[in-house]
């Protein structure tokens, strides 16, 4: 039995909903498998997140990860290409923890690739109507902490796993933030991994930035 690990956040930032996490919920209750989904809400937190992810991913041995989180301001589904071994937040945490220049991993490689297929990814929420791009950061904050520890986690292994950030939710948007419907931000989340289980070989598509 193939089972996919598939994780939003919490809240944070002063916000009263995230929709990675509510999408990721909406993608549970409605998942018909045949692959066995487990779904979970990880923490805001440099610390408390990457130990979850990898608590998850040992207790279910998961053949693709998929982390997902809020990139506000964007306009469209953006899966993560790489992950930087940096922790250099603007904000504080969950935890009210900052880190400035810190390593995710001490000693840890300077930066992963994802290991799921992010062009095909991309391609695939473009052909279902929903906006989508690939993103080559995933910033410094708890978003790419938590994408490079399941990279690390999974190095060497025959697991997948990568990470997409979404846009807010229309629903919960502040005002005059580009957002999409959540019901979009699901249906893209579904296609992503069913996309990503489907694909053991990336598609060599244009997608690279200018800059
Ligand atoms: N977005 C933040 C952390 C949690 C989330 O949903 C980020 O992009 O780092």
């Amino acid at each position: 039995m193939t089972t996919v690990l598939l994780t939003g956040f919490v809240p944070f930032a002063g916000d009263a909903s995230n929709p990675s996490g509510d999408a990721v919920r909406l993608v549970a209750e409605r998942w018909t498998g045949p692959e066995e989904l487990v779904a979970e809400v990880l923490p805001v937190t440099f610390d408390g997140a990457p130990a979850r992810l990898r608590d998850l991913i040992a207790a279910h041995r998961p053949s693709v990860v998929l982390a997902v989180g809020l990139a506000g301001g964007r306009t469209a589904v953006t899966p993560e290409r790489v992950a930087v071994n940096l922790a250099d937040a603007r904000i504080p945490d969950n935890d009210g923890a900052q880190p400035v220049d810190a390593p995710v991993v001490p000693d840890g490689p300077a930066a992963y690739f994802a290991t799921l297929p992010v062009k095909a990814i991309t391609a695939a929420v473009d052909a279902g109507g929903i906006p989508a791009a690939l993103s080559h950061t995933a910033g410094t904050f708890v978003c790419n902490q938590v994408m490079y520890a399941a990279l690390h986690a999974t190095a060497g292994s025959d697991v997948r796993a990568g990470f997409v950030h979404v846009p807010y939710a229309t629903e919960t948007a502040p005002a005059g933030a580009p957002s999409l419907p959540l019901a979009d931000i699901a249906r893209a989340l579904e296609i992503a991994v069913r996309t990503a289980v489907d694909t053991p070989a990336d598609a060599a598509l244009v997608g690279g930035a200018l800059h």
